[in-house]
């Protein structure tokens, strides 16, 4: 058998009250992580378990079996959907021999392979402190390499994990302190753009096509088949104008727009349980969503979970505090992105479950005229009274 040290076996539990089919697509999802972070799925578990039991959280019998299957085919990682405590990460690495992650884990490994500037960096680095402040168990040989001066033995006494949490306290708070200068800095650049040019943020669920919809609308941007390729804002010019070619700059204008252009920011995506310490970390970024003079919601409308998906990102927007409606509200359009990949009675069917969105394809330019149009007619401005979706209301707060 040729050992890889990437490859994985997935886990989840179902409970009772679980249907094996959404713990099924949320296997596939974590697989999709997986593969976003580097890893080649072996295989993928639904670990029936009416009960969580508390020590090994699957049960030591489920677990030896595959500690069993791992060890026949060369698998050394072990990814769980679930969130497990620090003793419970433990205790299953010591069952089964191999390297255990859960999916906030999972995430943030993701984070940090991607964190290009010093922002990024910085934030990814604080949401990791935080995680892994309550989970120590030895040496925190992670700050070792920062240097820095930190992690001298205290007083007599002090025990290795006192001194361990000590250190990422005090990492935690030079991250901070560095994080709120960045922030500074962010708005700082923010104040200096062009004056006047309404400023428009693509958000959604992490690969429905926001950076592909960014580079429609400006010409720039490079759309990857990933998890979480985007990590750092990039705001770009757009064009308004009818008719535009982003390629030969050539582009008609109809009436008189009040704006011709405005300034496009693509962001983060969201996820199923966004770690909150991402989100908390990312809040300095998330800021370029908050204070945008509209949103443009972008959803893969070919995704079978697609509903799930906006339920996600409505409670995430709520979370980094954009509120559908009330007088702080932005306008706001969905964009059901990557209808190619449906057939007609399908976007008949979206047009009826979502009548005020606008079906793209940002691969070919399909419904990037419309959004235009959206956006000259209505920013900056108010959001118009409409009458809002199930997944923005707070009910819909399933974002498990
Ligand atoms: N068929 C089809 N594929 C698309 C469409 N829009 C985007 N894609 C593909 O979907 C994948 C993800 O696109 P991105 O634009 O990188 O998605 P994103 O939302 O920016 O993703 P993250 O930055 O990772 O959150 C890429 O492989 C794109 O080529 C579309 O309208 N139709
Ligand atoms: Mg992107």
């Amino acid at each position: 058998m040729d050992e890889s040290p990437l490859r994985c076996l997935l886990i989840a539990r179902q409970g009772p009250e679980d249907r094996e089919e959404r713990i099924q697509d949320h296997l596939l999802e974590l697989a999709e992580l997986a593969r976003s972070c580097g890893f080649e799925v072996q295989s993928r578990r639904v670990l029936k378990r009416p009960q969580i039991a508390p020590k090994t959280f699957y049960g030591s019998g489920q677990l030896e079996a595959l500690a069993d299957e791992a060890s026949r085919h060369g698998v050394r990682h072990l990814i769980c959907d679930d969130e497990l405590t620090g003793s419970q990460v433990n205790a299953i690495e010591k069952l089964t021999g191999l390297i255990c992650l859960d999916r906030t884990g999972l995430i943030l490994s993701i984070f940090e392979q991607r964190a290009q500037t010093r922002e990024a960096k910085a934030q990814v680095e604080l949401a990791r402190c935080e995680y892994e402040l309550p989970r120590l168990k030895g040496a925190w040989t992670h700050l070792e390499r920062q240097g820095g001066g930190v992690g001298l033995r205290g007083g007599p006494g002090e025990t290795q994990i006192e001194v361990d949490r000590r250190m990422v306290r005090t990492r935690i708070s030079q991250l901070k302190r560095e994080l709120g200068h960045l922030e500074q800095v962010r708005k700082t650049q923010r104040d200096g753009r062009p004056k006047g040019l309404p400023r428009v943020a693509l958000v959604g669920y992490t690969n429905a096509g926001k950076t592909s919809l960014l580079k429609a609308l400006t010409g720039e941007g490079e759309p990857r088949d990933l998890l979480f390729a985007t990590l750092d804002t990039t705001t770009r010019k757009a064009w308004l104008g009818q008719d535009f070619n982003p390629e030969t700059e050539e582009g008609s204008l109809e009436a008189k727009p009040t704006y011709k252009h405005c300034l496009v920011a693509d962001t983060v995506g969201f996820i199923r349980k966004l770690p909150h310490q991402l989100v908390a970390a990312f809040r300095s970024t998330l800021g370029e969503v908050r204070t945008a003079d509209a949103l443009l919601v972008v959803a893969d409308a070919a995704h079978p979970d697609l509903e799930d998906h906006l339920k996600v990102v409505g409670a995430t927007l709520r979370e980094i505090g954009c509120e559908p409606e009330g007088v702080e509200a932005q306008p706001r359009l969905l964009v059901l992105n990557q209808v190619d990949r449906l057939h007609r009675p399908q976007k008949l069917d979206l047009t009826k479950r979502h009548p005020g969105a606008v079906q793209s394809c940002a691969t070919e330019g399909l419904g990037v005229e419309e959004i235009r149009t959206w956006l000259r007619e209505l920013i900056p401005g108010p959001a118009k009274p409409r009458e809002l979706e199930a997944w923005e209301l707070p009910e819909a707060t399933s974002a498990s």
